[in-house]
């Protein structure tokens, strides 16, 4: 029988209710208690076990999928970053539709009762393109990122007079699932430490977002001096390889009377292309979780679902050389980048019910995925016969290259056109100073492929030609620093190149748009197929479904390097030689079913298979083997 009330309890209730702190007194409300060293939700004590998840990185369609794996985990909280250059493209122009509809994504985690922590950068680290900063901020070329430089105050500014009144309602005393958000990101490991910008931040989030919200901070310990200021409510980041004790002894200087809470908890680490695979012990993860649960702390596991960087998303670091960051954002995390649960996903969430209760019922099983093909891909022709398509208002014409962002290109690609200034007759050498390639250049002499440049790694290639021939350099931008003390990463030439010692100059610029192109439909079915030749070309498909579209992966084996598109949506990059990655996670929602023509798409920048073929598997491979560029002379 149901319990009922006595009418006793019935008015003690009421009272209670009534109280301050009840949730009837001040409606809903998220606070920390510094007599108890606790947050209050609705005035009790309460902990959150959240993971990260980001929007931009999952398909639309995906996201309840991915929020009730993670509900069903254990979590009751998601934290989630808003990436500024994937909603403001250009300045003043604002994308919050269909794949970008954030409060779309908060109702979707509402849907599964989850919280949210939300991480709004500006600045926003994460692997991300230039760690969410757009990328247009640097048509200023002196502007100071992430510092009280007046020209990134008022981009930032403007942004979050955008930004902050959508989140306004979603707050959890307005009857939101935001419980927090957090003040830039890891200000500390940034060279400024300039706490007037984090004054105005903390002042403008407050402005927008009232005195009620809880604002806070995230640092490594030793960020800890400049990443914290007054007011913000300071934790920590850390993984299970680094000393719990030590981090929470640092966070508790700050505030000495606050909840432990550990803002990132790796459960496994991102992938640069050349370098090998990460991945991050369960058992270790899952001690490290329990030991801070048992403490009482707070935590946000980072990535509890990685996602994929498609398009041009991934970010890079620099560290000795410029290390970019993979398509696959899989992370080693509890859900793969396919969404399924692992079984670290399991030791995790063992580990979460010793604490709290997990949800009744399974865990939904592993999605079915699929094996098919091969598919054999048509020639389509060289980039370079379709510049009237891809570049449609024309190049422009300089004495000296410029950066892709002096002609406001922010991703992608540029091609830089001169014609030979004299006949070399014996092989030249054609040279990069170091810094004048960023990121790799695909080079060209009337037509024909040379070989690539690539920056930190080859610098030079001979070349023999008449005077006038055409030299075509592709550049192609790998994905802006999204870490280290130079966020301001210039792409395309930015230095001059030079031929036999001497400096190019006359150049044709044109910034090339293949996405537009490909969404569009192009090229169009029965295109004459051309020859395939070594150099940056398209190459084209079609094929069916041998059932119904369920996610699968992509294998290009035998090719080099370049972008993939099904039926127009950019899968991101392969490289399949490079490695560790040699698959792309193509989700089901982006095909067609049986009975239904689907298309692939590839701009091949080096040298296509000899059998043309592509194939699509039931399994990802994250950990091939990878080689490192060699630095010197010669094709990359
Ligand atoms: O906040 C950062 C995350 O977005 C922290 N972090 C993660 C993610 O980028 S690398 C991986 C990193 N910080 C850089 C400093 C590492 C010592």
């Amino acid at each position: 029988m149901a319990p009922t009330l006595c009418s006793r309890h019935r008015l003690l209730l009421l009272l209670f209710l009534l109280l301050p702190g009840g949730i009837q007194a001040g409606g809903p409300s998220f606070t920390v208690d510094r007599a108890r060293g606790v947050f209050l939700r609705d005035g009790l004590p309460f902990r959150y076990i959240s993971g990260s998840v980001h929007y931009a990185r999952v398909p639309r369609a995906l996201w309840p999928d991915r929020l009730r794996k993670m509900r069903m985990s254990g979590l009751n909280a998601v934290q989630v970053y808003v990436p500024w250059n994937y909603h403001e493209p250009q300045p003043g122009i604002y994308d919050f539709a269909g794949e970008r509809d954030l409060e779309a994504f908060l109702e979707a985690a509402a849907a599964e009762g989850l919280l949210v922590i939300l991480r709004p950068g500006p600045y926003i680290c994460a692997e991300w393109e230039m760690g969410g900063l757009p990328s247009w901020l640097l048509r200023k070329s002196d502007i100071v990122l992430r510092t009280s430089d007046p020209d990134f105050l008022d981009a930032v500014d403007t942004w979050f007079h955008v930004l902050l009144p959508k989140v306004l309602s979603h707050l959890y005393h307005n009857g939101g699932n935001i419980i927090s958000v957090q003040v830039e990101n890891e200000y500390g490991s940034y060279w400024a430490c300039d706490f007037s910008y984090m004054r105005h931040l903390s002042g403008l989030f407050r402005a927008v977002l009232g005195e009620r919200v809880l604002l806070f901070t995230t640092d490594g310990a030793s960020g800890l001096r400049c990443g914290t200021l007054q007011g913000l409510f300071t934790t920590v980041d850390f993984g299970p390889g680094d000393n719990m004790t030590e981090a929470f002894i640092l966070q508790k200087e700050y505030e000495p009377n606050g909840p432990l809470v550990n803002s990132e908890y790796y459960t496994g680490w991102l992938d640069y292309w050349g370098a090998p695979h990460s991945t991050t012990d369960a058992t270790v993860l899952a001690r490290g979780l329990e030991a801070m649960l048992t403490l009482g702390a707070s935590v946000n596991m980072y990535m509890f679902h990685g996602g994929t960087n498609f398009g041009y998303w991934s970010g890079a670091d620099l560290k000795q050389s410029y290390l970019p960051v993979t398509t696959s954002y899989d992370y080693d995390a509890p859900l793969s980048e396919a969404g399924d649960p692992t079984d670290k996903l399991f030791a995790l969430r063992d580990v979460i019910a010793k604490f709290q209760p997990v949800p009744l019922g399974p865990m939904p099983p592993p999605t079915p995925k699929m094996t098919f093909g091969p598919v054999t891909l048509t020639p389509v022709g060289a980039l370079t016969d379709f510049l009237d398509v891809l570049c449609p208002s024309g190049p422009l014409r300089v004495p000296q290259p410029l950066p892709f962002e002096a002609v406001k290109q922010d991703q992608g690609f540029v091609l830089y056109r001169t014609p030979l200034p004299r006949s070399l007759v014996q092989p030249t050498l054609l040279q990069a100073p170091d810094g004048s390639i960023h990121d790799r250049a695909y080079v060209l002499l009337q037509g024909v492929y040379q070989g690539a440049l690539e920056r930190d790694g080859a610098s030079g290639l001979l070349l023999r030609g008449e005077r006038g021939a055409v030299l075509d350099v592709l550049v192609e931008n790998m994905g802006r620093i999204s870490f280290g003390a130079n966020a301001s990463d210039f792409k395309g030439l930015t230095g001059p190149l030079l031929l036999g010692g001497a400096a190019l100059s006359d150049w044709l610029l044109f910034p090339l748009d293949p996405d537009s192109l490909v969404r569009s439909g192009w090229p169009p079915d029965g295109a004459r197929p051309r020859d395939p030749r070594p150099g940056p070309a398209f190459y084209a498909a079609r094929f069916l479904l041998p059932g119904p579209a369920w996610d699968t992966f992509l294998y290009l084996p035998g090719w080099t390097k370049g972008q993939a598109w099904v039926n127009g949506f950019n899968l991101g990059r392969y490289w399949p030689g490079r490695g560790p990655q040699r698959s792309l996670y193509v989700p089901g929602p982006l095909l067609r079913r049986r009975g239904h023509a689907n298309t692939l798409t590839l701009l091949e920048l080096e040298s296509p298979s000899a059998r043309l073929r592509a194939r699509f598997r039931d399994r990802p491979r994250l950990d091939g083997t990878a080689g490192p560029p060699r630095p010197g002379t010669g094709a990359g």
